[in-house]
């Protein structure tokens, strides 16, 4: 299996209720290494970019607005597979149908505000990493 880096984002929601270190912990347990790690706020603009492909979609002000609300913190995870696994440990969008097990099917109820965000390509990891780290990690 290929290693590779995914980013995730605990969002200001996964902050403020204390989650990060329980989350961080299921991605350690799970085998992956994190490489980088910073907890800040996104700006308005930071957001608008981070968000883009979503920029036409009717909750896109809601999503700014949430994800600029509070602390948040990203972290790039590297491993086996790890855009895909990732994504299956954080299940889907709308956390009230997302499997037991996942993180948001675990953790909570809610679609904006969904605990937590992971690449889903090595395209949008690249973009979003430029976005968060201004770099590519
Ligand atoms: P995901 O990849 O699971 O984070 O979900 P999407 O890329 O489809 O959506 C990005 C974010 O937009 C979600 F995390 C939450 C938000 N969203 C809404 O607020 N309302 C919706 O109907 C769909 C997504």
């Amino acid at each position: 299996m290929m290693t590779e880096q995914t980013l995730i984002v605990i969002k200001p929601d996964g902050v403020k209720r204390h989650l990060c270190g329980m989350i961080l912990s299921r991605f350690e347990q799970k085998g992956f290494d994190i490489n980088n790690i910073k907890s800040f706020y996104f700006t308005s603009q930071k957001a608008k970019e981070f968000y883009a492909p979503h920029k036409d979609k009717t909750f896109f002000d809601d999503l700014v607005t949430f994800i600029t609300s509070g602390m948040v913190v990203a972290c790039i995870l590297n491993g086996p597979n790890a855009i895909t696994t990732i994504r299956l440990m954080i299940g889907a969008t709308r956390s009230f149908e997302s499997a037991p097990g996942t993180i948001r099917g675990d953790l909570g109820l809610g679609i904006t505000d969904n605990v937590i965000h992971s690449s889903d390509s090595y395209e949008s990891f690249i973009k979003e990493s430029r976005v968060i780290f201004d770099r590519i990690i």
